[in-house]
């Protein structure tokens, strides 16, 4: 169902006209509240009053998370913080969060957009959702929150871990949605085999899941484990948190992006030249509705691409193909340069193999290496040695063929490699220690 049809399904003519105004009225409010802002338009020889057109917006400066660190934590607030209601953060690799905040209204704007978001992904009012995304400083739980009782869904606020109970409340409240990291699906599912309950005993119909990437061969593991439809969720605390772009249940087919709030380019990471419809390279938001923390062309370092053809369940909004990886994730091994989607969708599609993999490189010498640490199912764990052998040359045949990089593989014994309750780390590069 269409939550907001209005404007999740206006003529591109009307959208555009829209976000002119309201990039206008954000350009205006940053300019003149945040000196961070002022000083790079000055820099840029930009001012509100040149943005005339949507085209304009390629002429302001862009907005990265160093600019983020530059100004913790509330530098870039354009109100004080007794105007702020909410504040969230990402943990960063290094140092300090990123910090973001929300005004009461962007409370409400992001708690519709959620709304927008569930039912766009097939949750309903009368839904129970099991909300298994991290609550505190994570954008991820409370958004969902928020959007779900919004939607008018009963909500169960589990947040991450307790497996083992996650999966008893599934069974006795009868959850029908869940929404968590596709690992931690994964995770949950293992936990029902373990607990005995199968996936026919729950009512369970829908999982909106994401946070973290995630390949089409994995979502078709989680769907058949599960029993369910899963659908994927991007979003980033910079520019909201979740409710930034989903698919639609019904095409399962690029994640519709909110226009009417972000305005969504998709630039050359190398010389940061904007790219057309179509074509590869880093994500940029610029949000057009938010009060209290605004951005203006924000670097996401997501990769992906952005297609404008309508779909077919009535939404007019630009689509982005699914996250691939990160402009800082590309793992670049004796100059073969590979993202780990990549692998896990080789994986993914080979028999005997289950979904929870670890990649490990190493410099030994002047040389790189990559291990894959894969585990197997139990029925080719208890095969002969010699069969699962075969196995790991085959599976190290695919990835040369396929991917063109020599790797060593190891099959390890089923349950042995680690499982998350929030966002997976499944490479370890020892290079950098
Ligand atoms: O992960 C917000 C979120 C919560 C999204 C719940 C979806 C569901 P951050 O912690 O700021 O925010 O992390 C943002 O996570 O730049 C991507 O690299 C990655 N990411 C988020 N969604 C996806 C996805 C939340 N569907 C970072 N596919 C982003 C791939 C994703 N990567």
């Amino acid at each position: 169902m269409i939550w907001d049809e209005e404007f999740e399904s206006m003529p591109r003519e009307a959208l555009e006209a829209l976000q002119l105004y309201r990039l206008r009225k954000t350009v205006e409010r940053v300019y003149a509240t945040v000196p961070f802002y002022k000083e790079a338009f000055d820099k840029a020889k930009m001012t509100p009053a040149k943005i005339r057109t949507l085209d304009d917006l390629k002429r302001l400066p862009f907005t990265n998370k160093t600019d983020l660190r530059d100004n913790y934590p509330f530098g870039l607030f354009t109100l004080p913080l007794h105007e702020v209601v909410r504040i969230h953060a990402s943990s960063g690799t290094t140092g300090k969060p990123t910090v973001v905040g929300y005004t009461r209204r962007d409370i409400d704007t992001w708690s519709s957009l959620m709304a927008r978001t569930l039912s766009c992904g097939g949750a309903k009012k009368g839904d129970v959702v099991q909300n298994a995304y991290g609550y505190g400083l994570f954008t991820g739980g409370l958004g969902f929150h928020y959007g779900a009782e919004k939607l008018g869904a009963t909500v169960v606020p589990v947040s991450g871990g307790n497996t083992r109970r996650q999966v008893m409340l599934m069974e006795d409240f009868g959850s029908t949605v869940l929404t968590c990291t596709p690992s931690y699906a994964l995770t949950l599912a293992e936990a029902m085999v373990e607990a005995g309950v199968s996936k026919e005993r729950l009512k369970l119909r829908v999982g909106i899941f994401g946070a973290e990437p995630w390949s089409q061969s994995m979502r078709q593991q989680v769907e058949a484990k599960l029993g369910i439809d899963a659908v994927d969720i991007y979003g980033i605390s910079e520019v909201i948190g979740p409710g930034v772009a989903v698919e639609c249940i019904e095409a399962k087919n690029g994640l519709h992006i909110f226009e009417d709030h972000f305005i969504p380019e998709i630039i050359d990471p190398d010389t940061g030249e904007p790219l057309p419809y179509g074509e590869e390279g880093e994500l940029v938001f610029t949000t057009i509705t938010k009060e209290a923390f605004p951005v203006i062309r924000y670097r996401t370092k997501d990769i992906s691409r952005l297609f404008p053809e309508p779909c077919r369940c009535g939404r007019t909004h630009v689509r982005m193909e699914r996250v691939s990886g990160r402009t800082d994730d590309m793992l670049i091994i004796r100059g073969v340069n590979l993202f780990p989607s990549q692998i896990e969708s080789l994986l993914l599609d080979m028999e005997g193999l289950e979904p929870h993999y670890l990649l490990i490189v190493r410099r030994e010498g002047t040389m790189d290496t990559l291990e894959v640490q894969i585990e197997v199912n139990e029925r080719v764990f208890s095969d002969e040695i010699k069969g699962l052998e075969v196995l790991e040359k085959r599976v190290e045949g695919q990835i040369k063929d396929i991917l063109g990089i020599s790797a060593k593989v190891r099959l390890v014994e089923p349950k042995t490699i680690q499982r998350f309750e929030g966002k997976a780390r499944r490479v370890i590069d020892e290079r950098k220690i």
